[in-house]
């Protein structure tokens, strides 16, 4: 890096070199996704400037009553969005999560003491690394027990999960995952939480907007507490949020602020409040049902080429391709196929699939995620034509110079200003 790389303007420069980027390509990966101009705008709002340890009226600053106003929208409309009128005097929403794994660290923090048992998802199929990987704190600090996919089917098997659970008699067990593409039964979850008297943790930061466009069962009524992060599917800004049962709120909280957060980031949580009103839209609800659809019809027409999905096909916004057990690809490694792709346009990442014998930076497979192209304006019937492309470029292992024009179609599908 030289000097003069060092400057703003240099920051500006790249800034817009990013958004190009994103308008050439098309966009896979799983977790991302585009936040309406409404949404970004409170992000470089003064409410940046305001320090607010503490919640709403009860904060250790002076001239919080506006940022009191914005936070307690933010909490309404976090309910609005997901819990029933009727239940919403059961529920407490905390929106001061800075990212999701703050909001997991705090309510391990909240919940449990050390030495704890915790039953999750494995990272190896398709857990996160916060539900208790060996190299994360989460890890460390509680005894992990790991539940994982069926070997053939690629599927949760609940009936394993429940001997795991009625075995080892975890203090929590967590429903979530960030590489599984069917629907979760957090209604089987919560009765097998019940019967081993484990709190039941869902989170949902990969299929949040899906449950509040109403495409995904919700896990209200059966999990004590949700985390999510709001800038996937929900397409919110980058952060978090916890709901929980109204008899945990305090818990929560303190375990937020004091235990592991300081001040919230009040222009975030402008911004999440934002989020959350827009997802209430049906505008919304028809978005997230496309996102479904769209990313149903790509799983198929690359399984119509030969390609192997994981647990055959998707209902959510997501799907694994196993490389390794596609007839003609099975020496591509996850890793080569993402550069492959990366070259020619189109981006995501490679992703471990369940039983994967390469390591975590090889992998075997690829993930596929359509909520941020859905939000550009694609659709089912452009799905053929995407297929083709990655089925091209993987199969000559190179970038096709003719016959096909990824950027021109990646310019069909506007990215927001
Ligand atoms: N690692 C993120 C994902 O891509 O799914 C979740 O935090």
């Amino acid at each position: 890096m030289n000097t003069k790389t060092l400057s703003v303007a240099s920051i500006a420069q790249l800034l817009t070199a990013e958004h190009t980027r994103h308008q050439n390509t098309i966009n896979l990966i799983a977790s991302e996704n585009y936040a309406t101009a409404e949404t970004r705008a409170p992000l470089a709002s003064i409410a940046g400037t305001k320090y607010a340890e503490g919640y709403p009226g009860r904060r250790y600053y002076a001239g919080c009553a506006v940022v009191d106003e914005i936070e307690r929208i933010a909490q309404q409309a976090l309910l609005d969005l997901f819990v029933p009128k009727e239940l919403q005097a059961e529920y407490h929403a905390n929106v001061q999560p800075h990212a999701g794994s703050s909001a997991n660290l705090a309510v391990y923090n909240g919940l449990l003491k050390p030495g704890d048992t915790i039953l999750s998802m494995s990272l190896a199929h398709g857990g996160h690394l916060t539900h208790g990987h060996a190299v994360n704190l989460s890890g460390k600090t509680y005894a992990i027990v790991s539940y994982g996919v069926d070997p053939d089917t690629g599927l949760l098997n609940y009936d394993e999960i429940e001997r795991l659970a009625q075995l080892h008699k975890p203090k929590l067990i967590i429903a979530g995952a960030t590489a599984y593409s069917r629907t979760i039964d957090f209604a089987r979850f919560g009765t097998i939480a019940r019967s081993a008297n484990a709190f039941l943790l869902a989170d949902i930061a990969h299929i949040a907007g899906l449950i509040a466009g109403g495409c995904h069962p919700t896990p209200v009524g059966h999990a004590d507490i949700i985390t999510s992060t709001t800038h996937k599917t929900l397409r919110g800004p980058r952060g978090a949020f916890i709901l929980c049962k109204k008899d945990l709120g305090g818990k929560v909280d303190l375990s937020i602020m004091p235990g592991t957060q300081g001040g919230p980031f009040m222009h975030a949580i402008a911004a999440r409040a934002v989020a959350f009103l827009l997802a209430q839209e049906q505008s919304f609800g028809d978005y997230a049902k496309t996102v479904c659809s769209t990313a149903a019809t790509l799983a198929h027409e690359l399984q119509s080429r030969g390609y192997h999905i994981v647990s055959g096909g998707t209902d959510n916004h997501l799907f694994l391709v196993d490389l390794s057990k596609t007839p003609g690809l099975e020496t591509l490694s996850g890793k080569e196929a993402e550069q492959l792709l990366e070259q020619a346009g189109i981006v995501l990442n490679r992703n471990a699939i369940p039983g994967d014998t390469r390591p975590p930076l090889t992998t075997s497979g690829i993930r596929i995620g359509l909520a941020a192209m859905v939000t550009r304006g694609a659709k089912p019937a452009d799905m053929a034509q995407l297929a083709t492309f990655i089925d091209t470029v993987l199969r000559r292992r190179e970038t096709p110079t003719t016959g096909i024009d990824i950027r021109a179609f990646a310019h069909r599908f506007t990215v927001p200003a």
